[in-house]
């Protein structure tokens, strides 16, 4: 064993370019063209691979340090390696390692390429001399067919595993053809593009500027493996093969964009937490994290989401939606769907389609506690404050929610990351409707407020609602909402689940119905009740207890008090 000096090779004209990511750390054990540290200067990322296999004893750089041709980065300790520190580029590594050319100048390097294509001012571009590349996949087109290109426009970006490059063009003129698509491998000499070159002649390629000719003779002479493993690089940290929705280009070496690609990760869409927005691969796990989770939605997803709903699209096998032309069978009209309909509608859909929802049904007898109520209220007449059996309900719940706390829960998370998050505050939501949709006002602290208060409250956020006038503060934050559609009618109903709450009380009509009390039947005033629950979170026997409890609340409302 023999401690080696790993320094940078021969990267062509680049000098004192930053050290962006140190890729190892002392103890790790490395190969012969494992990437050592990502640099990049404004024309280019690359990555320096290890001249060396063995374990790394000690970094020399690094983040932000400024490195050049000789500059030392690793001391390895090689595997069966002779004492002898080999020399930057000329110190090579097994001569059949793929090593390609080291880069040269900042200019554009790839010197551009062209044949001429035919008398009329049509000209072929060509992919010039990229050093040792080849058969490097297309990765970001960056023209279209119609638009004018200026000599130098990069036309497309390539990319190795070490290394992305742009390839310019050789002429200006309109571009008539691409010959190529993204994903399409490309070598020196491929057909990129045909250019109507400006004033019809077919003007010559140009030669190659005087930065890139040494690359080519350098990529000629290259020593294999332990040089740098970018050839010509033209533009490429900051270029990416989409554009962030901010308009902003995504920033990432090239490794960490191959590893996005292969998780077919939009990098535009990732935030970069390094230098300069700079996306490193642990940003990209993030992003996967977070769009497995659902915090996180890609633009695509996003936009496929209508259609998918519409077509059927996110169940394979299910039937599209039936297109059908209703003109045809009598006259009808077409209606904007307003705002809150379209954000509460999509809010249910997805509830509805993620959650597993069970719903048990049960009933309570508030003959007394209706009997109370009507006393209190004409008790309190003056007040003006109506105490309606919504708010006993929201006391019901409150207590409840302290006796089975799972139901004071959200999920955060899912699969083996999701972790329950129980709640200590009782926030009650409930739902509102109102000539512009569905919305859900939230009491607040509700185990901390009386029954008048709470009574003020909810006929306060209810006229808000009504006009249209609640704030998106208060709707949030809720723990558990009550759905009543006593005032209205009915028996039963499926409450769908406000996520990211875990469950919900659906309440129809109260009404008088013969119960049997051993000896005889008794007319009682009897509450349907739903409780909509998350099965995910929530267990049977539990939502049955539960409603139970709940309904022996409103029964003998004495019992919130123990
Ligand atoms: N059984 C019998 N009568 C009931 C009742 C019940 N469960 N709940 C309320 N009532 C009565 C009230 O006592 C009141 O009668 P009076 O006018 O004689 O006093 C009348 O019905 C109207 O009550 P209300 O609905 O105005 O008041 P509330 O406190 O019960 O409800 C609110 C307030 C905002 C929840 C309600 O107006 C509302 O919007 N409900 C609809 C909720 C909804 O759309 N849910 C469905 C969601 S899923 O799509």
């Amino acid at each position: 064993m023999a401690l080696v000096e790993v320094k940078v090779p021969d990267i062509g004209d680049f000098s004192e370019v930053a050290v962006i990511e140190v890729l190892v750390k002392p103890g790790d054990t490395i190969k012969v063209e494992q990437s050592l540290v990502t640099v990049e200067s404004d024309k280019a990322s690359m990555e320096i691979p290890s001249s060396h296999a063995g374990v790394v004893k000690e970094v020399k750089v690094q983040l932000g340090d400024k490195v050049s041709e000789g500059s030392l980065l690793v001391l390895v300790e090689a595997e069966g390696a002779a004492a002898a520190v080999p020399a930057p580029a000329a110190a090579a590594a097994p001569a059949a390692a793929p090593a390609p050319a080291p880069a040269p100048a900042p200019a554009p390097a790839p010197a551009p390429a062209a044949v001429p294509a035919s008398a009329g001012g049509l000209v072929e571009v060509l992919v010039p001399d990229i050093g040792d590349f080849s058969e490097v996949a297309v990765i970001e087109l960056l023209v279209q067919p119609g638009a004018t290109v200026q000599v130098e426009q990069s036309l497309i970006t390539v990319e190795s595993d070490k290394a992305s490059m742009e390839i310019p063009s050789s002429h200006a003129g309109v571009l008539k053809q691409l010959f190529v698509q993204l994903g399409d491998k490309v070598s020196k000499g491929s057909k990129l593009a045909l250019i109507e070159t400006q004033g019809g002649a077919s003007a010559p390629a140009p030669a190659p500027t005087p930065a890139a000719a040494p690359a080519v003779a350098a990529a000629a002479q290259a020593p294999a493996a332990a040089s740098v493993a970018v050839p010509a690089p033209a533009v490429v940290a900051a270029h990416n093969p989409t554009v962030a929705p901010s308009g902003r280009l995504p920033h990432a070496s090239p490794s960490v964009r191959k590893f996005a690609r292969e998780l077919g990760v939009p990098l535009a869409e990732v935030k970069g937490s390094g230098p300069k927005g700079r996306i490193t691969a642990e940003d990209v796990q993030g992003f996967v994290k977070q769009v497995m989770a659902g915090s996180v939605q890609t633009v695509a997803q996003k936009a496929a989401a209508p259609a998918a709903a519409s077509a059927g699209g996110a169940f394979p096998g299910l039937l599209p939606w039936p297109k059908v032309d209703f003109e045809k069978f009598g006259p009808v009209e077409r209606k904007e769907m307003g705002r809150i309909k379209k954000i509460s509608g999509a809010n249910l859909h997805r509830n509805w389609v993620v959650i597993p929802h069970v719903t048990n049904h049960d009933d309570a007898d508030i003959t007394e506690l209706e009997a109370f109520r009507v006393q209190l209220n004409k008790e309190n007449e003056k007040s003006g404050i109506k105490v309606t059996m919504l708010a006993f309900m929201i006391k019901a719940a409150v207590a409840a929610l302290k006796k089975f706390p799972e139901f004071n829960a959200s999920l955060d998370g899912q699969g083996d990351q999701a972790q329950l998050v129980l709640k200590n505050y009782f926030h009650i939501g409930f739902a509102a409707d109102t000539p512009n949709g569905l919305v859900v006002p939230v009491i607040r602290d509700a185990d901390k407020k009386g029954i008048f208060q709470i009574s003020q409250e909810m006929s306060e956020l209810a006229k808000k609602a009504r006009d249209g006038k609640l704030s998106p503060a208060e709707m949030q934050g809720g723990c558990f909402s009550i759905s009543s559609l006593g005032g209205i009618g009915g028996r039963y109903f499926t409450p769908i689940i406000n996520a990211p709450e875990v469950a919900i009380m659906g309440v129809c009509k109260s009404q008088i119905e013969p119960k049997w009390d051993g000896k005889q039947f008794q007319p009682r005033l009897m509450l349907p009740l739903s409780l909509s629950w998350d099965h995910r979170v929530i267990d049977g026997a539990a939502a049955a207890r539960f409603n139970v409890y709940f309904a022996s609340l409103l029964a003998d409302f004495r019992r919130i008090a123990l």
